[in-house]
Order: C-alpha cells, then sequence, then structure tokens
C-alpha cells in the first residue's frame, strides 16, 4: 500500500475540442456522451480507473464559457472552473482548430494552478496541413505546460503515451474511493445522459439546450422471462412551443429518439431495456434557481 498512487486527473478546456471523446478513450470504455454540439457536458462526472496499484480519479467537465448566458450556464461554469481547485494533474484539451485563446479567465486559472498540467491537442486525425506543432509552440510561449501531446482520441492516436505519463505523474496516495466503484454517480444519472446524448443527435437549433432528462424510475424487471431493465423518464422543454417539436408529427420524433436512446441504454447496462419517455413543460427553468437546484446544477 506504501507505494499505491492515487489523484484526481481533471480535463479542461473549452467546449467541443474532444475532452468526453478523451476520457473514454483514457478510461477504455464510454462513461461519458459525446456528440458534435458543443455544451454537451453539463456537470464534473468523476470515473475511476482502478488498478492493484493505482487509482486514477478522472474527472471530466462543461467546456468553459466566456460569456454564459443562462443560470444553468453560470453554473456549467462553476463546475468547470472547480476543476482546478482539486487537481492533481490538469489535462487542458484543445483542438487543431481552437488557436491561443482569448478567454484571460481560462488562462489564468491555468496559468496559477501548481500541479502538473499537460496540453493536450486532439483532432490530429484531421491535421491536414500538420499545424499541430505550431500550435504547441504557441500555447506554450503564453503557459508553461509539463508535457504537450499530439493525439486523436477519436482513432485512439497517442492516448496510450498520455495515460503512460498519468501513471509516471500520480501521487503517491492510498486510494481516494473504493475499487469496486466506477463512478461517483449513479445508474440514473447514467441513464438520463444517455437520452440525453439522443436529444442531441437527434433534434437541431435550441432543443436539444433547452431540455433537461430526469430519469424518476429505473428498475429490474425479475419477473420476465428475459431480464429488462425499465426506465422511465421526463423531458423537460423550457417552452411550451417545443414540445410539439420533441414529439414531432404523429410522435414521429419521439419514437425515433425513443429507440436510438433504448440502444444506447442496451449498450450501455447490457440489459434489454424498456424506455417510457414524456415531455413536460418548465418555463424558463435554465434561469429558475429552485429547478436548477432540482436539477442538480448548485454546488
Ligand atoms: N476528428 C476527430 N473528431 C473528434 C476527436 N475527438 C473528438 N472528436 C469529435 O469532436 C466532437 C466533440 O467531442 P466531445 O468529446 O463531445 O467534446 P467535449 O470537449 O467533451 O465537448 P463539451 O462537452 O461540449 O465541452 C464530437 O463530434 C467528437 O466526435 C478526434 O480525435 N478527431
Ligand atoms: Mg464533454
Amino acid at each position: 500500500m506504501e507505494d499505491h498512487k492515487s489523484g484526481y486527473v481533471n480535463i479542461v478546456g473549452q467546449p467541443n475540442v474532444g475532452k468526453s471523446t478523451l476520457l473514454n478513450a483514457l478510461m477504455q470504455q464510454k462513461v461519458s456522451i459525446v456528440t458534435s454540439k458543443p455544451q454537451t457536458t453539463r456537470h464534473r462526472i468523476i470515473t475511476l480507473f482502478n488498478d492493484e496499484d493505482f487509482q486514477i480519479v478522472f474527472s471530466d467537465s462543461p467546456g468553459v464559457m466566456v460569456t454564459p448566458h443562462y443560470g444553468m450556464q453560470e453554473s456549467m461554469n462553476r463546475f468547470a472552473y472547480s476543476s482546478f481547485e482539486d487537481a492533481d494533474i490538469i489535462l487542458f484539451v484543445t483542438d487543431i482548430y481552437e488557436k491561443y485563446s482569448g478567454d484571460e479567465k481560462l488562462l489564468q486559472a491555468l496559468e496559477t494552478v501548481s500541479c502538473p498540467k499537460y496540453l493536450i491537442i486532439n483532432k490530429i486525425d484531421q491535421d491536414k496541413t500538420d499545424i499541430a506543432p505550431s500550435l504547441v509552440e504557441e500555447w506554450n510561449s503564453k503557459i508553461h505546460f509539463d508535457r504537450s501531446f499530439l493525439i486523436s482520441a477519436e482513432q485512439n492516436v497517442s492516448v496510450d503515451a498520455v495515460f503512460t505519463a498519468i501513471i509516471n505523474d500520480l501521487p503517491l496516495s492510498p486510494p481516494y474511493f473504493s475499487k469496486e466503484d466506477i463512478s461517483d454517480r449513479s445508474e440514473r444519472f447514467f441513464a438520463s445522459e444517455i437520452i440525453r446524448e439522443s436529444i442531441f443527435k437527434n433534434y437541431k437549433q435550441e432543443v436539444p439546450y433547452s431540455t433537461e432528462v430526469v430519469v424518476h424510475a429505473f428498475k429490474e424487471d425479475r419477473e420476465s422471462a428475459q431480464p429488462l431493465l425499465k426506465i422511465y423518464a421526463d423531458i423537460y422543454v423550457d417552452r411550451k412551443s417545443q414540445k410539439p417539436i420533441l414529439i414531432g408529427k404523429n410522435g414521429q420524433s419521439i419514437k425515433k429518439l425513443g429507440i436510438a436512446a433504448r440502444e444506447g441504454l442496451e449498450k450501455f447496462f447490457e440489459i434489454h431495456v424498456f424506455l417510457d419517455l414524456k415531455v413536460k413543460i418548465k418555463e424558463n427553468w435554465r434561469d429558475d434557481k429552485q429547478l436548477l437546484s432540482h436539477f442538480g446544477y448548485d454546488q
């Protein structure tokens, strides 16, 4: 136990750069939802990589925003910035499309944090003009990073090098969590995230951003001949006009959503799933303190 290593490895960066994709690649399994839209991740999600000699406490976080518009986004930013407070190692993820950021608050947080920090330039699989090395230089001329990596989280390029560096830099410490655990989040949370991922993938414009998913019943049906997980979830929208959009003509859209979400849930929980989705309206929930707290956006 004296040689045991453990610590918080916190993934931070701007929206859509591939933070959650990197987390999944490091964990070697899907734990965080990924979509092509920015602001997919809304909470800090702790997941554990357990081994006999070490426990990595990974933390995924929302992408930091310069100007949050809703109470919900302010909370997301608070969650993101809290990642600087308990980090043993910071993974700052950016991609080949993002130039040195003008987000002073983010840069200052990166500069002042004293733990090892890695610069991770992602999506090099799309780097047709070989711009990545100059980006490493540019970022390092502004902030001192302890290590720099060019990776493709999606195609698993050099993710192993990041993992090896983490093990090397992880402090000596007993484990923070039970080695039986894989996350600090409940199965209901993961279920609601997987449903939300399908909403992000199936709807356009404002709809994904104005929805919240709450799983209110989650139970394994042991009576049925085949093991079956029953999940009942409410989808909250923040304007009346969005309910018919979610449901679609003759219920076509929500049916399509249900099929996609069920597939994602079955893959994650490795069991047949019955999914019941209801759409409810909570006007302006994204700015309603009480509802935000109810939906888990306070800290
Ligand atoms: N080509 C390419 N695309 C990637 C790579 N990594 C992530 N992506 C894509 O980039 C998009 C955003 O990925 P996410 O992992 O959701 O990004 P994120 O930083 O967690 O985003 P937020 O949660 O919104 O802050 C998705 O469409 C991913 O498929 C990569 O290495 N190469
Ligand atoms: Mg994310």
